[in-house]
């Protein structure tokens, strides 16, 4: 058979990705705590662990064949050097734009300061409205940025709006849903079209199977 490479992120992204690689029977068989290149349980199919916003890059240049990664580390890599064939309906969650509940909002007059690890997204989001911004680039803890001063909004994922919340922030707009994608690299589609179209067959049948399953819904 034709060996296959996936690349994935630890966390919240493996997780989810466990049951569906388990039920094709590509679960992991290493040690996921040490190695960063794991062997599954199907000889012909290894998994590469590399952190969630290096998995375009892996995937563009074709060390990885596929990959799983989040819409918004998608939309921020920009993604049209990728295919994108499958919606997993994993990881799901917002991003969106968050301020201080007393803070100051965007008017269309005052410059606004906003922190962000996704600042791409964010200059082509307040570009499309007219708003004028200036874009602070973080690395995470996003959170804490309005409350220092270090910005006046911020721009984040947000799951169950607890870390908003626990911060004194509100959400004062949704930019878009998201969840993890099956991303393909253009030049394996193509060289191991059918190893890849049987793989992505499999998986969506997987992902259809749970959707339709009674309280796992997402
Ligand atoms: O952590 P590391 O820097 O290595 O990388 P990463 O943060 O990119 O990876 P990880 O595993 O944290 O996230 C991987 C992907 O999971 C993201 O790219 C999203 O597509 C998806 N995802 C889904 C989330 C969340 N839900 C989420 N809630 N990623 C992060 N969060 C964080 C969010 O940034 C915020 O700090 O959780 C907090 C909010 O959660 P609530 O429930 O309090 O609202
Ligand atoms: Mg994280």
């Amino acid at each position: 058979m034709t060996a296959l490479t996936i690349a994935l992120s630890k966390g919240r992204i493996f997780d989810e990705t466990l049951p569906l690689l388990a039920a094709l029977g590509m679960d992991p068989a290493g040690d996921i705590d040490r190695l960063l290149r794991v062997p599954s349980r199907n000889k012909d199919v290894s998994l590469l662990i590399v952190r969630a916003s290096d998995v375009p890059t892996y995937v563009e240049y074709g060390a990885a064949d596929l990959g799983v990664v989040g819409k918004d580390v998608l939309m921020e890599h920009g993604g049209s050097a990728l295919y994108e064939p499958l919606d997993l309906g994993i990881a799901q969650c917002r991003l969106s734009v968050a301020a201080k509940k007393d803070g100051p909002r965007p008017d269309g007059v005052r410059r606004l300061r906003v922190a962000t690890k996704y600042p791409e997204i964010t200059r082509r989001h307040f570009a499309a409205k007219g708003e004028q911004v200036e874009i602070i680039k973080l690395y995470g803890s996003m959170e804490l940025a309005p409350l220092v001063g270090l910005a006046d909004l911020i721009v984040d994922l947000v799951a169950t709006g607890s870390t908003l919340k626990a911060n004194g922030l509100v959400e004062i707009e949704t930019i878009c849903q998201v969840t993890s994608r099956l991303v393909v690299n253009k030049a394996a589609m193509k060289m191991k079209n059918a190893a890849i179209q049987t793989l992505i067959a499999q998986i969506a049948e997987r992902v259809q199977a749970g959707k339709t399953r009674p309280g796992k819904g997402k």
